[in-house]
C-alpha cells in the first residue's frame, strides 16, 4: 500500500482531534476535517453527523486513509452510544468500503478491556489478546468497532489498526494516568505508524507512552514501527504527593478502566 497522503480526521473538533490537527501535518499528511461541531479557524472543515450516511460518504471520497476519532468519548445512555459509536462507526466503514479507502485507524479505548484487573507488583503486562471486558456501554461500543474492523478486513480486505488509547492529554492529571498516559507527540507517532505500516490486516494495539508504570504490552504497537519517546514518570512526584499511590483495595483502582468500572450509570435519555 502506498503511504497515505490525504487523511480524513473524524472528530477533528474534539480534544484529541485538536491535538492531531496540529501534529499530524508535520508528518506530511493533508487532513480533511470532519465533525458535527464547527471548528474555529477551519472554514473548510466538513460539519456533519456520523448518522448522515450521505455526508459521511462524501467526507471519505478521495482520501487515502481515515483516522476515526469521532464519537461519544465517555459513558452515555445506550441509545446515544448506539447512534454515535455503533451505527456511526458502521456508517464510516461502509462509506470507506464504497469509496475504496483501504486503511482506517480506529480510536478504540482501554475501556474495551476495562474490567481486566490491573497488573500489580511483578505481574506481567496485559497482552493485547486478553479477553475483552468492557466496563461501560462506551467500552462495549469500542469492542464493536474492533470486531467491525476485523469483519471488514476478513470480508473486504480493508485494513485497520485499532488503537486502545489509554489517556491522551497534554499532561497526566492523576496517578492512574501515570500508567495509561499517551503524550500527544507519542499519539501522533503511533497514528503515523498505524497509517504507514505495511500489511497490518486488522491489528490491535495499546496506545500509550513508554511509561515506567505501564500496565499493558506495547509490542504490537512497536511492531508497526511505533517508538514512543515520552514517559509519564516525570509527573509522578507531584501527582503522588497530591493524590497518594493507587490503593489496590479501592475498586476504582483495581482494574484497567479506573473509575469507569465503578461509576454508577447516571445518563439521561
Ligand atoms: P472528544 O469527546 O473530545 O471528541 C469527540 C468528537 O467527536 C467531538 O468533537 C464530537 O463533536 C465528535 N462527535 C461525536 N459524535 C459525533 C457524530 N455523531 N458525528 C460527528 N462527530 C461526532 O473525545 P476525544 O478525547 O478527542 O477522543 C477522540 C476519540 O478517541 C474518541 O473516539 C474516544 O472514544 C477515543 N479515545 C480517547 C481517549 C483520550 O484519552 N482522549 C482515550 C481512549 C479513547
Ligand atoms: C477514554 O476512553 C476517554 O475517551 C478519555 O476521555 C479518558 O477518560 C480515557 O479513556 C481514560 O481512560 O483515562
Amino acid at each position: 500500500m502506498p503511504a497515505p497522503r490525504t487523511v480524513l480526521l473524524t472528530g477533528a473538533a474534539g480534544g484529541l482531534g485538536t491535538l492531531m490537527r496540529e501534529l499530524l501535518p508535520r508528518y506530511g499528511y493533508e487532513l480533511r476535517l470532519f465533525d458535527m461541531r464547527p471548528i474555529d479557524g477551519e472554514p473548510d472543515a466538513v460539519v456533519g453527523d456520523l448518522g448522515d450516511r450521505d455526508a459521511v460518504r462524501e467526507a471519505v471520497r478521495g482520501v487515502d486513509a481515515v483516522v476515526h476519532l469521532a464519537g461519544i468519548s465517555l459513558e452515555a445512555s445506550f441509545d446515544k452510544i448506539l447512534r454515535a459509536n455503533i451505527e456511526g462507526t458502521y456508517n464510516l466503514y461502509e462509506a470507506a468500503r464504497e469509496e475504496g479507502v483501504r486503511r482506517i485507524v480506529f480510536a478504540s479505548s482501554n475501556h474495551a478491556v476495562g474490567y481486566t484487573p490491573r497488573p500489580q507488583g511483578d505481574d506481567p503486562l496485559i497482552p493485547v489478546d486478553t479477553p475483552r471486558r468492557p466496563d461501560t456501554f462506551y467500552g462495549l461500543s469500542k469492542c464493536f468497532g474492533e470486531d467491525l474492523a476485523q469483519l471488514y478486513w476478513d470480508k473486504h480486505g480493508m485494513e485497520t489498526v485499532s488503537v486502545r488509547i489509554g489517556s491522551c492529554f497534554p499532561e497526566p492529571t492523576s496517578v492512574r494516568m501515570l500508567s495509561v498516559w499517551m503524550s500527544p507527540a507519542d499519539g501522533a507517532r503511533l497514528f503515523h505508524a498505524a497509517l504507514t505500516a505495511e500489511g497490518v490486516g486488522h491489528t490491535v494495539v495499546y496506545g500509550s507512552s513508554a511509561n515506567t508504570r505501564l500496565w499493558w504490552d506495547l509490542r504490537s504497537a512497536r511492531a508497526l514501527g511505533y517508538d514512543p519517546q515520552d514517559d509519564s514518570e516525570v509527573f509522578a512526584e507531584k501527582l503522588v504527593a497530591e493524590q497518594g499511590e493507587l490503593d489496590p483495595a479501592d475498586p476504582a483502582h483495581a482494574c484497567l478502566g479506573g473509575h469507569f468500572v465503578t461509576n454508577p450509570p447516571i445518563w439521561p435519555h
